[in-house]
Protein backbone atom coordinates (compact mmCIF):
# COMPACT_ATOMS: atom_id res chain seq x y z
CA UNK A 1 0.00 0.00 0.00
CA UNK A 2 1.17 3.66 -1.03
CA UNK A 3 1.91 5.65 2.20
CA UNK A 4 1.47 9.41 2.62
CA UNK A 5 4.41 9.67 5.27
CA UNK A 6 8.02 8.72 5.21
CA UNK A 7 9.05 6.68 8.45
CA UNK A 8 10.41 8.91 11.41
CA UNK A 9 14.09 9.52 11.64
CA UNK A 10 17.00 7.61 13.49
CA UNK A 11 18.15 10.11 16.51
CA UNK A 12 21.74 9.01 17.66
CA UNK A 13 23.63 10.96 20.22
CA UNK A 14 27.66 11.12 21.08
CA UNK A 15 30.64 13.14 22.32
CA UNK A 16 30.25 15.27 19.09
CA UNK A 17 26.49 16.40 19.49
CA UNK A 18 23.26 14.67 17.86
CA UNK A 19 22.39 13.60 14.64
CA UNK A 20 19.15 12.76 12.93
CA UNK A 21 18.76 10.93 9.17
CA UNK A 22 16.28 9.49 7.17
CA UNK A 23 16.22 6.18 5.29
CA UNK A 24 14.26 8.80 2.90
CA UNK A 25 16.98 9.78 0.59
CA UNK A 26 19.53 8.53 3.75
CA UNK A 27 19.29 12.20 4.46
CA UNK A 28 20.73 13.65 7.42
CA UNK A 29 18.02 16.79 8.56
CA UNK A 30 20.22 17.69 11.68
CA UNK A 31 23.50 17.88 13.72
CA UNK A 32 23.88 19.71 16.55
CA UNK A 33 27.59 19.61 18.25
CA UNK A 34 27.34 19.55 21.72
CA UNK A 35 29.05 23.16 22.32
CA UNK A 36 27.88 25.21 19.04
CA UNK A 37 24.66 25.99 17.16
CA UNK A 38 22.83 23.55 14.45
CA UNK A 39 25.04 22.87 12.32
CA UNK A 40 22.78 21.68 9.12
CA UNK A 41 20.16 24.05 7.90
CA UNK A 42 16.78 22.89 7.25
CA UNK A 43 13.80 24.74 5.93
CA UNK A 44 10.71 25.56 7.97
CA UNK A 45 8.76 24.45 4.67
CA UNK A 46 10.37 21.39 3.76
CA UNK A 47 7.98 18.34 2.97
CA UNK A 48 8.86 15.02 4.17
CA UNK A 49 6.60 12.54 1.40
CA UNK A 50 7.68 9.80 -0.62
CA UNK A 51 8.86 10.97 -4.08
CA UNK A 52 9.74 14.26 -2.56
CA UNK A 53 13.41 15.45 -1.91
CA UNK A 54 13.64 17.21 1.60
CA UNK A 55 14.87 20.83 1.62
CA UNK A 56 17.70 21.48 3.80
CA UNK A 57 20.02 18.70 5.28
CA UNK A 58 22.45 16.64 3.23
CA UNK A 59 20.67 15.14 -0.16
CA UNK A 60 22.62 12.54 -1.83
CA UNK A 61 22.91 13.67 -5.24
CA UNK A 62 23.53 10.66 -7.49
CA UNK A 63 23.55 9.20 -9.98
CA UNK A 64 23.60 11.89 -11.89
CA UNK A 65 23.63 16.20 -11.14
CA UNK A 66 21.34 18.62 -11.91
CA UNK A 67 19.91 17.19 -15.41
CA UNK A 68 23.03 15.26 -16.47
CA UNK A 69 25.74 15.79 -17.99
CA UNK A 70 23.10 15.56 -21.42
CA UNK A 71 20.86 17.95 -19.60
CA UNK A 72 17.69 16.42 -20.26
CA UNK A 73 17.40 13.76 -17.22
CA UNK A 74 14.75 13.59 -14.50
CA UNK A 75 14.45 14.13 -11.46
CA UNK A 76 16.66 16.27 -10.88
CA UNK A 77 19.39 15.18 -9.12
CA UNK A 78 19.32 11.75 -9.83
CA UNK A 79 16.79 9.42 -7.80
CA UNK A 80 18.78 8.51 -4.71
CA UNK A 81 17.56 11.25 -2.50
CA UNK A 82 13.54 10.35 -3.15
CA UNK A 83 14.34 6.71 -2.83
CA UNK A 84 13.66 4.42 0.02
CA UNK A 85 17.22 3.33 1.80
CA UNK A 86 18.03 0.29 4.09
CA UNK A 87 19.18 0.79 7.50
CA UNK A 88 22.61 -1.35 7.06
CA UNK A 89 24.30 -0.46 10.70
CA UNK A 90 23.83 1.73 13.47
CA UNK A 91 26.36 1.51 16.39
CA UNK A 92 27.69 3.91 19.24
CA UNK A 93 31.68 3.25 19.19
CA UNK A 94 33.67 4.59 21.67
CA UNK A 95 33.19 8.40 20.87
CA UNK A 96 31.57 7.96 17.83
CA UNK A 97 27.90 7.45 16.72
CA UNK A 98 27.91 5.44 13.11
CA UNK A 99 24.59 4.45 10.83
CA UNK A 100 25.20 3.83 7.39
CA UNK A 101 22.59 2.81 4.77
CA UNK A 102 22.57 0.67 1.73
CA UNK A 103 20.24 1.32 -1.68
CA UNK A 104 20.89 -0.96 -4.71
CA UNK A 105 19.80 -0.40 -8.13
CA UNK A 106 19.26 -2.88 -11.53
CA UNK A 107 19.98 -2.98 -15.26
CA UNK A 108 16.08 -2.00 -15.49
CA UNK A 109 15.17 0.30 -12.93
CA UNK A 110 15.66 3.41 -14.31
CA UNK A 111 15.81 4.05 -18.13
CA UNK A 112 18.30 7.04 -17.41
CA UNK A 113 20.65 4.78 -15.46
CA UNK A 114 20.39 1.40 -17.05
CA UNK A 115 22.97 -0.32 -14.60
CA UNK A 116 23.64 -2.70 -11.56
CA UNK A 117 25.22 -0.57 -8.46
CA UNK A 118 25.41 -1.11 -4.89
CA UNK A 119 25.56 2.57 -2.89
CA UNK A 120 26.36 2.49 0.81
CA UNK A 121 26.32 5.92 3.00
CA UNK A 122 28.04 6.37 6.57
CA UNK A 123 27.46 9.11 8.54
CA UNK A 124 29.98 9.15 12.02
CA UNK A 125 30.18 11.21 14.27
CA UNK A 126 33.09 12.20 16.68
CA UNK A 127 34.34 15.64 17.09
CA UNK A 128 33.74 16.28 14.07
CA UNK A 129 30.93 15.03 11.32
CA UNK A 130 32.31 12.50 8.73
CA UNK A 131 30.19 11.24 5.47
CA UNK A 132 31.07 8.41 3.42
CA UNK A 133 29.34 7.81 0.02
CA UNK A 134 30.49 4.42 -1.82
CA UNK A 135 29.20 3.34 -5.15
CA UNK A 136 29.74 -0.24 -6.59
CA UNK A 137 29.24 -1.10 -10.08
CA UNK A 138 27.57 -4.76 -9.46
CA UNK A 139 26.78 -5.32 -13.31
CA UNK A 140 28.73 -6.70 -16.07
CA UNK A 141 28.91 -2.99 -18.14
CA UNK A 142 30.82 -0.19 -17.24
CA UNK A 143 29.25 2.63 -16.25
CA UNK A 144 30.02 6.84 -15.37
CA UNK A 145 27.93 8.32 -12.78
CA UNK A 146 27.96 11.97 -10.95
CA UNK A 147 27.50 12.20 -7.27
CA UNK A 148 27.07 14.73 -4.57
CA UNK A 149 26.38 15.67 -0.89
CA UNK A 150 24.37 19.06 -1.29
CA UNK A 151 25.34 20.08 2.36
CA UNK A 152 23.30 22.56 3.60
CA UNK A 153 25.42 25.15 6.20
CA UNK A 154 23.16 26.67 8.87
CA UNK A 155 25.02 30.43 9.02
CA UNK A 156 23.68 34.08 10.25
CA UNK A 157 23.77 35.94 7.59
CA UNK A 158 24.68 34.88 3.89
CA UNK A 159 25.65 38.73 3.21
CA UNK A 160 28.24 38.25 6.00
CA UNK A 161 30.24 35.33 5.71
CA UNK A 162 33.06 34.47 3.35
CA UNK A 163 34.15 31.08 1.83
CA UNK A 164 38.01 30.43 1.71
CA UNK A 165 39.98 27.63 -0.45
CA UNK A 166 38.71 28.35 -3.76
CA UNK A 167 41.28 30.96 -4.82
CA UNK A 168 42.82 30.86 -8.24
CA UNK A 169 39.87 27.71 -8.96
CA UNK A 170 38.07 27.60 -12.25
CA UNK A 171 34.33 27.22 -11.91
CA UNK A 172 31.55 27.22 -13.73
CA UNK A 173 29.11 30.11 -13.10
CA UNK A 174 25.50 28.67 -13.31
CA UNK A 175 23.86 32.22 -12.69
CA UNK A 176 25.35 34.00 -15.04
CA UNK A 177 22.45 35.10 -17.52
CA UNK A 178 25.09 35.02 -20.58
CA UNK A 179 24.95 30.76 -19.94
CA UNK A 180 27.59 28.50 -18.96
CA UNK A 181 30.71 30.41 -18.63
CA UNK A 182 34.35 29.63 -16.77
CA UNK A 183 35.27 31.58 -14.98
CA UNK A 184 38.31 31.77 -11.70
CA UNK A 185 37.74 33.05 -8.27
CA UNK A 186 39.80 35.32 -7.39
CA UNK A 187 40.08 35.67 -3.46
CA UNK A 188 37.09 34.59 -0.97
CA UNK A 189 33.21 33.92 -2.27
CA UNK A 190 31.33 36.67 -1.28
CA UNK A 191 27.36 36.79 -1.58
CA UNK A 192 25.84 39.80 -3.57
CA UNK A 193 22.97 38.11 -5.09
CA UNK A 194 22.53 34.48 -6.34
CA UNK A 195 25.26 32.10 -6.36
CA UNK A 196 25.17 28.67 -8.00
CA UNK A 197 29.19 27.61 -8.87
CA UNK A 198 30.64 24.63 -9.94
CA UNK A 199 34.27 24.85 -8.74
CA UNK A 200 37.18 22.20 -9.99
CA UNK A 201 38.21 21.87 -6.75
CA UNK A 202 39.63 19.26 -4.29
CA UNK A 203 40.81 20.88 -1.34
CA UNK A 204 39.71 21.96 1.62
CA UNK A 205 37.10 25.09 2.08
CA UNK A 206 35.84 27.24 4.74
CA UNK A 207 33.06 29.33 5.90
CA UNK A 208 33.84 32.17 8.12
CA UNK A 209 30.85 33.39 9.83
CA UNK A 210 31.39 36.24 12.16
CA UNK A 211 27.71 36.62 13.07
CA UNK A 212 27.79 32.94 14.75
CA UNK A 213 31.34 33.29 15.62
CA UNK A 214 32.74 29.95 14.05
CA UNK A 215 34.42 28.63 11.44
CA UNK A 216 33.24 25.37 9.13
CA UNK A 217 35.80 23.65 7.70
CA UNK A 218 35.00 21.22 5.26
CA UNK A 219 37.48 18.05 4.19
CA UNK A 220 37.08 15.92 0.90
CA UNK A 221 39.03 13.04 -0.34
CA UNK A 222 38.22 11.47 -3.93
CA UNK A 223 35.96 14.41 -4.60
CA UNK A 224 37.02 17.04 -7.84
CA UNK A 225 33.82 19.47 -7.73
CA UNK A 226 32.90 21.39 -4.68
CA UNK A 227 29.60 23.90 -5.30
CA UNK A 228 28.60 27.10 -3.42
CA UNK A 229 24.68 27.65 -4.02
CA UNK A 230 22.59 30.69 -2.27
CA UNK A 231 19.18 30.89 -4.42
CA UNK A 232 18.82 35.02 -3.15
CA UNK A 233 15.62 36.39 -3.27
CA UNK A 234 14.10 35.79 -6.70
CA UNK A 235 15.00 31.98 -7.02
CA UNK A 236 14.37 31.76 -3.00
CA UNK A 237 10.52 32.83 -3.99
CA UNK A 238 10.53 30.28 -6.92
CA UNK A 239 10.72 27.07 -4.35
CA UNK A 240 7.47 26.06 -2.56
CA UNK A 241 9.24 24.41 -0.11
CA UNK A 242 11.82 26.99 0.54
CA UNK A 243 10.65 30.02 2.52
CA UNK A 244 10.75 33.78 1.14
CA UNK A 245 12.86 34.94 3.88
CA UNK A 246 15.41 32.30 4.61
CA UNK A 247 18.01 32.89 2.01
CA UNK A 248 20.35 34.65 4.43
CA UNK A 249 20.26 32.02 7.13
CA UNK A 250 22.13 29.81 4.58
CA UNK A 251 24.13 28.42 2.22
CA UNK A 252 25.05 24.95 0.26
CA UNK A 253 29.14 24.06 -0.08
CA UNK A 254 28.50 20.79 -1.59
CA UNK A 255 31.14 17.50 -2.13
CA UNK A 256 31.22 15.87 -5.31
CA UNK A 257 31.91 14.69 -9.02
CA UNK A 258 30.48 16.80 -11.27
CA UNK A 259 30.79 16.99 -15.31
CA UNK A 260 33.85 16.27 -16.16
CA UNK A 261 34.68 14.72 -12.92
CA UNK A 262 31.88 12.10 -13.37
CA UNK A 263 33.47 8.59 -12.08
CA UNK A 264 34.11 6.08 -14.40
CA UNK A 265 33.62 2.25 -13.19
CA UNK A 266 34.39 -0.67 -15.02
CA UNK A 267 32.50 -3.67 -13.40
CA UNK A 268 33.09 -4.51 -9.93
CA UNK A 269 35.31 -1.29 -9.34
CA UNK A 270 34.07 0.78 -6.28
CA UNK A 271 34.70 3.90 -5.11
CA UNK A 272 34.24 6.09 -2.06
CA UNK A 273 34.31 9.88 -1.65
CA UNK A 274 34.62 11.59 1.69
CA UNK A 275 33.34 14.42 3.11
CA UNK A 276 34.04 15.85 6.75
CA UNK A 277 32.87 19.25 8.55
CA UNK A 278 34.41 20.37 12.13
CA UNK A 279 33.35 23.44 13.98
CA UNK A 280 35.79 25.80 15.39
CA UNK A 281 34.92 29.00 17.47
CA UNK A 282 35.86 32.13 16.08
CA UNK A 283 36.97 35.51 18.07
O1 LIG B 1 23.57 22.69 -6.18
C1 LIG B 1 22.98 23.85 -6.70
C2 LIG B 1 21.73 23.47 -7.49
O2 LIG B 1 22.08 22.69 -8.62
C3 LIG B 1 21.00 24.75 -7.87
O3 LIG B 1 21.05 24.98 -9.27
C4 LIG B 1 19.57 24.51 -7.36
O4 LIG B 1 18.78 23.90 -8.36
C5 LIG B 1 19.86 23.57 -6.17
O5 LIG B 1 20.84 22.69 -6.68
C6 LIG B 1 18.65 22.88 -5.58
O6 LIG B 1 18.12 21.94 -6.46
P1 LIG B 1 16.75 21.17 -6.02
O7 LIG B 1 16.48 20.20 -7.12
O8 LIG B 1 17.04 20.51 -4.70
O9 LIG B 1 15.73 22.26 -5.86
Amino acid sequence: MATSSIAPPIAMSASGGSIQIYEHGAHLTSWIPADSAPVIWMSSMARFEPGIAIRGGVPIIFPWFGAGRSGDLMPAHGFARTQSWTLHEQSTTGQDAVVSFTLHGSASDDANFPYAFAARYEVRLGSALHLTLTVENTGSLPFTFEEALHTYFSIGDVRQIHIEGLHDCRYLDQADPHGLIVKEQQGAVRFTGETDRIYRSSGQVRIVDPILKRTLTIDKEHSASTVVWNPWIDKAKTMSDFGDDEWPSMVCIEGGNLRESAVFLEAGQRHDMRYSVHVEPIG
